[in-house]
């Protein structure tokens, strides 16, 4: 066991029972022309986010650590795509319609894929999910499960939507969640912070934020190599 510094108070890391869970670090809403963008946000808000990630999963993948990515997106043929989402914000350029990077927010194309600073290893699962939150319709609680995690830590984009709505899922399917601050961005810097208020307020209701700094401090430089692999 070691002990992350966070708020709202310690967290008791066990690191053969943790994963860093990366979420939608996807061109689509890190780089111009895609999904962020169409939607009418500067891009540019979320990069600072790039360099601790990096940090923060080299630390990881050096402990052992698992590392699992997620991407927001849907198939070619948009039938997972429901026409709420379809709709919604009335876009010149919406979900599935041409753009520079390809279809946007489509899997298999350009802008879906994941920021080639942060890209996967082979043997870290990708899971593919066509909601906000990374567990909905997705084998991502399986994939824990099987492999006894109890522990996320959280980076990736943004934190009032899918960083938040995939902590939100998982302190309701019993696990303990580290939001990284540094690692985690939005468009709306007012929203990143009351997002990151919300998970640590009333004695941590969601979970824990703490600094990249304060989790690489608390990874051992020779965790578990079983946990995850
Ligand atoms: N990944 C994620 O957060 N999806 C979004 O649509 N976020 C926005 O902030 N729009």
């Amino acid at each position: 066991m070691a002990t992350i510094e966070a708020e709202p108070y310690p967290f008791e890391l066990d690191p053969a029972r943790a994963s860093l869970v990366i979420i939608d670090m996807q061109r689509d809403f890190l780089e111009p022309g895609g999904f962020g963008a169409a939607l009418g946000n500067d891009v540019s808000l979320l990069r600072r986010t790039i360099a601790p990630t990096r940090r923060l999963l080299d630390v990881a993948r050096g402990a052992g650590l698992g590392v699992i990515h997620t991407r927001e997106g849907h198939r070619p043929d948009l039938a997972d795509l429901p026409p709420a989402k379809r709709t919604r914000g009335r876009l010149a350029t919406g979900i599935g319609d041409p753009g520079p990077m390809g279809r946007i927010l489509v899997r298999g194309e350009a802008g879906h894929d994941i920021i080639a600073e942060l890209y996967p290893l082979p043997g870290e699962p990708v899971v593919d999910k066509p909601g906000k939150g990374a567990f909905h319709a997705t084998d991502l609680d399986a994939m824990l499960k099987n492999r006894g995690i109890a522990q996320l830590i959280v980076c990736g984009v943004t934190t009032e939507v899918c960083v938040n709505t995939t902590v939100r899922e998982a302190n309701d399917r019993g696990y303990g969640c580290v939001v990284v601050a540094d690692c985690v961005g939005s468009y709306f810097p007012e929203f990143h912070e009351a997002g990151l208020r919300m998970i640590k307020a009333q004695g941590g209701i969601f979970g824990w934020v703490a600094s990249s700094d304060a989790v690489i401090a608390a990874l051992p430089a020779n965790a578990s190599k079983e946990g995850m692999r």
